[in-house]
């Protein structure tokens, strides 16, 4: 008898540690496990480096988030407190999960960019390639509204509108409103950033231009893999079941 509730025992630590592992079936999944593992990580937003931390009953009033930036401590700025109907901007406040590959660039791997979003989803493998943890960061979500789906890309001049944080976003340009533009990450995740373009080309076919590859593999070789990037691997990589080969390739 007792060996037999050993061996269940067993068995349901084993199912229980498989369904841990398996990677999130679409964004929203995959947004509940971020939210654990970047706990793990390190809770600091990607593009500044603003710790977060829960937000208290009161916090959650004012917005609709459950993580709440310390901006101050960071040196972020807003770059609108108010929004247009005269209220405190919430998204300056709150972490959002931001999608390094865009969704609209995710698309060009199904062949649906010309597509509305639902009709993506109707794709098989392209909601678990919306999910997938190794292309999701915490963002501030004043950032991560403003970049929406543009390209990373070099702005001259540094046109800083957050504060101290090293990032920028132009909006001008052609195309959907949405991808016009580009956005610069700060110099020490550039690299990070490309090793997720390079993963989402290879996994999911994601088109990435040949200007914007050689540029990628620049920033690349400019910011190698460290250790908070390698840490950050391990620990996406265990829940999703396999490897990024751009940050680890034994
Ligand atoms: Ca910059
Ligand atoms: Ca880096």
């Amino acid at each position: 008898m007792l060996r037999y509730l050993c061996a269940l025992l067993l068995l349901s630590v084993f199912s229980f540690h498989a369904a841990a592992q398996e990677p999130p079936r679409d964004f929203d999944d995959a947004k509940d496990t971020a939210v654990d593992l970047w706990w793990q990580i390190g809770p600091l937003s990607f593009y500044c480096h603003c710790p977060y931390r829960p937000a208290t009953a009161e916090e959650k009033l004012i917005r609709s988030g459950n993580l709440w930036v310390v901006g101050s401590v960071c040196g972020y700025q807003a770059r609108d407190l108010i929004t247009r109907k005269g209220k405190p901007n919430a998204r300056t406040m709150r972490i959002e999960w931001e999608h390094v590959v865009p969704a609209d660039w995710i698309a060009t791997g199904f062949g649906c960019q010309e597509a509305s979003r639902d009709e993506c989803r109707q794709i098989p493998g392209y909601e678990e390639a919306e999910g997938d943890l190794f292309n999701l960061v915490p963002a501030i979500g004043e950032l991560n509204g403003d970049r929406s789906a543009r390209p990373f890309g070099i702005i001259p001049d540094e046109p800083r509108e957050y504060g101290a944080c090293d990032f920028e976003v132009v909006t001008d340009g052609v195309g959907p409103a949405q991808r016009r533009g580009m956005a610069e990450p700060m110099e020490s995740i550039r690299g990070d950033v490309a090793r997720v373009w390079f993963y989402m080309r290879d996994r999911y076919g994601v088109v990435v231009p040949a200007d914007m590859t050689t540029m990628l593999e620049g920033w690349s070789a400019a910011d190698p893999v460290d250790d908070a990037e390698r840490n950050r691997h391990a620990v996406i990589s265990q829940e999703m079941g396999w490897r990024n080969p751009h940050v680890a390739n034994d």
